[in-house]
């Protein structure tokens, strides 16, 4: 068992080695081994310097997260630092990797930084509904100013070596051995006789008191819903005016404040959700070759997370205007990522060396991975898996990307199904982090570890679900969906609707995603769809605009009308009267619907079929579920996935509301789901149950 924080000595130097695998996360223990080492080796008169650094990658990426949901334990953080900050002897901080909220707050309260060039400096706890709780608020403006300190902490994203240094947070790179580089400068430092360069007796910069008023107003509306990124503007301006003790103390009031809510809970649960474990992670194929059949938008998208995911990837399509079309649109992707940033040079070159394309189907013969995109059609992707199949070397993986069909139906047709999984991908796929993975009855464990690794390869969130109609996403989406159609025929206005749902924190309203999806894609899909509701009334709106041409954006015209002078979306009264006049022709009365209702309804029906979907062992936790929705459908961060939502409003209420649905509209979309009131019924939560249930190992399928 190592040492949390291990103690060596070069000469006259203290060297300090967090150990803490896999991200040197500041737990308790860590927190208690720093400080003892501190008054250790700063009361060892032969220690005439001490040096932090990080065991492994990285420095230190912030506290525990995990003891957030446990009783506080000391030391604390915030008086760590302080004694670190007090030391006589310089301490130098050798950076590297992931330096992130606590870790960078450890870094600010060392007296002198240097750092690798794979620096990765930033505040990160906004995306965990927190704030910097350890100094960070009151340090880091001294050194790099209010603005920087208010964009970083608000954003959350971290800054790279260069910016680092340009903002004088860092003082030196150090390229080569960082600890040979660190422990030589603290060598001079000491023989120097530098004293400790205390960051906190630094003059507090100058700030004008609107700044901060300016820069609150300026915080997009979603983030000022949000407990903590007000707060974080708030902590900073109190450390303008408040003397360091006192802003310090205000700081770590406002974390405390943040720690308590929903929101903070909700994000931290999901950080854990989208890092689940990968099943048999072990069995993982090599993928050092793949090819991506169906060179059309989620074609090339999936081609282009692939190059800059680091596979090489052969793009295959039987036109030759389709093919240079896809080789176009993976460039002009990989060149847009170089622009903005997201790329350095080196890596766009390479990912644009990755990429090839060729006509034949052939192509894929030398792939060990092969993901189908082709049209949304059974016979045809049969057909495309018959000759696979033949193709395509032993051993090699063979994925579809289909999002309603049955993948089993799919597998057969290749003639080695043991080979055969669903690679869901979400549009735009080079953008969406989220792939479904299907496990198909006779998929073996190689073949979905493969589509796991892969997905974590090219920084994605692979979750695994069962092969039944629309897996979890779209099964729920459905259900969804269904409520928003019905209040359109009951006289909702699209814009209505979409409203209610965004002020609910959706990321986009129900029919502007449609109109962006294009509405002849569903049109195609329910009618392929054998098990539809028998409803006239289902999804009726949305097949009446598809049957007038009305595809959304694609035609200018959906639910909205897109052919405006800057093309931007705009309600069309048109649809309103189409859709009433529909609705009159059913005999749907029309009545209006308070924002409330539109939520509920819409939200209930989502965490009902959430539980159909636990029940059936589609989705194996509530926890999958909320990730799926959370980076596949727009449902909002901070309220932790439908799932998560349920358990905050308790389940016995989301049983009433559901049944009071069932009174006021009938029990055939409202019926609640056997396992939400087993649940309710108990008093039990999602999590509860998830965490009740025994590792489970669902039925994979095929052999390893
Ligand atoms: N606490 C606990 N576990 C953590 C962790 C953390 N801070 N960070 C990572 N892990 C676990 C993670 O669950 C996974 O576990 C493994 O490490 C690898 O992570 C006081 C209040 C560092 C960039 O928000 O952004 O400090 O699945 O798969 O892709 O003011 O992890 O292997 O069991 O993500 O290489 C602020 C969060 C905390 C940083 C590495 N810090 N971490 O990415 O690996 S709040 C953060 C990350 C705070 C102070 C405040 C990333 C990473 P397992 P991974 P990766």
């Amino acid at each position: 068992m190592n040492e949390p924080v291990a103690v060596t000595r070069d000469g006259e130097v203290a060297v300090l080695t967090f150990d803490n695998p896999p991200v040197n996360a500041l737990a308790q223990p860590v927190r208690a081994a720093l400080l003892a080492a501190i008054e250790a080796q700063d009361g060892d008169p032969m220690v005439r310097a001490i040096v932090l650094i990080g065991a492994g990658r990285n420095f230190v990426a912030g506290a525990d997260v995990r003891e957030f949901d446990r009783p506080p334990a000391e030391p604390y953080l915030p008086a760590v630092l302080a004694r670190l900050e007090a030391c006589d002897k310089p301490v130098v901080a050798a950076l590297s990797g992931a330096t992130l909220g606590g870790g960078a707050e450890t870094a600010l309260a060392s007296h002198y930084r240097c750092a690798a060039g794979d620096l990765q400096f930033g505040f990160p706890e906004v995306s965990l509904g927190l704030l910097p709780g350890a100094g960070g608020t009151v340090r880091l403006p001294r050194l790099a100013g209010w603005q920087a300190a208010l964009e970083l902490m608000t954003a959350g994203r971290p800054l790279g070596i260069d910016a680092a240094i340009e903002f004088g947070i860092v003082d030196r790179r150090v390229d080569g051995d960082l600890a040979a580089g660190a422990i030589a400068w603290a060598r001079e430092l000491a023989r120097a006789g530098a004293p400790p360069r205390r960051v906190l007796d630094l003059p507090v910069p100058a700030s004008r008191p609107a700044q901060f008023e300016e820069f609150l107003r300026a915080l997009p509306a979603s983030s000022l819903r949000l407990p903590a990124p007000p707060r974080i503007v708030e902590a900073l301006a109190s450390a303008a005016i408040l003397p360091a003790d006192a802003a310090l103390a205000r700081a770590r009031a406002l974390f405390l404040e943040c720690l308590a809510t929903t929101e903070s809970r909700a994000l931290r649960h999901l950080f854990f959700a989208e890092r689940r474990a990968v099943p048999d992670a072990g069995l993982a194929r090599t993928v050092g070759q793949a090819a991506v059949l169906g060179a059309g938008t989620m074609g090339s998208g999936i081609a282009i997370s692939l190059a800059t995911g680091g596979i090489p990837v052969i793009l295959v399509d039987a036109k030759q205007e389709a093919l240079d079309a896809g080789l176009a649109r993976v460039k002009s992707a990989i060149d847009a990522a170089e622009r903005k940033g997201r790329l350095d040079a080196d890596s766009a070159v390479a990912a644009r060396g990755r990429v090839q394309g060729s006509l034949t189907l052939a192509a894929t013969s030398v792939a060990d991975l092969v993901i189908e995109a082709v049209f949304e059609n059974l016979a045809v992707k049969r057909e495309v898996f018959g000759r696979l199949g033949q193709l395509c070397r032993p051993g090699a993986v063979l994925a579809t990307n289909t999002s309603t069909l049955d993948v089993d139906a799919i597998a057969d047709a290749s003639g080695r199904p043991a080979d055969v999984v669903g690679m869901h991908f979400f549009s735009p796929a080079n953008v969406m982090r989220l792939v479904e993975i299907v496990r198909g009855r006779a998929s073996s464990l190689a073949a979905i570890a493969t589509a796991h690794a892969v997905s974590k390869r090219i920084g994605k969130i692979g979750i695994p679900v069962g092969n039944a109609f629309g897996f979890v996403g779209n099964r729920m989406l459905y259900a969804y969906g269904r409520e928003k159609e019905l209040m359109l025929l009951e006289g909702a206005r699209p814009e209505t609707l979409d409203k209610a749902l965004v002020e609910f924190g959706m990321a986009m309203g129900p029919n502007a995603v449609g109109d962006l999806a294009g509405l002849d894609i569903g049109f195609q899909v329910r009618r392929e769809w054998q098990q539809k509701p028998d409803d006239p009334l289902f999804y009726r709106a949305s097949d009446l605009l598809a049957e007038l041409g009305r595809f959304g954006q694609k035609t200018g015209r959906g639910f909205y009308r897109y052919d405006g002078p800057g093309g931007e979306r705009m309600p069309d009264p048109e649809v309103t009267d189409l859709i009433r006049a529909e609705a009159a022709r059913l005999g749907v009365a029309p009545r209006s619907h308070s924002p409330n209702e539109i939520v509920s309804r819409s939200i209930l029906a989502l965490i009902n079929e959430g539980a159909r979907v636990l029940e059936e062992g589609i989705a194996e936790s509530p926890a999958d579920i909320d990730v799926i929705w959370c980076n596949g459908y727009g449902f909002p961060r901070h309220r932790g996935g439908p799932m998560f939502y349920a358990d905050t409003f308790g389940l016995p209420a989301v049983l009433e509301s559901i049944r009071a649905l069932g009174r006021e509209h009938g029990e055939r979309y409202w019926t609640p789901a056997a396992l939400l009131v087993t649940l309710a019924g108990e008093g039990a939560t999602f999590a509860g149950w998830q965490a009740a249930r025994p590792a489970q190992d669902p039925d994979r399928g095929g052999d390893a």
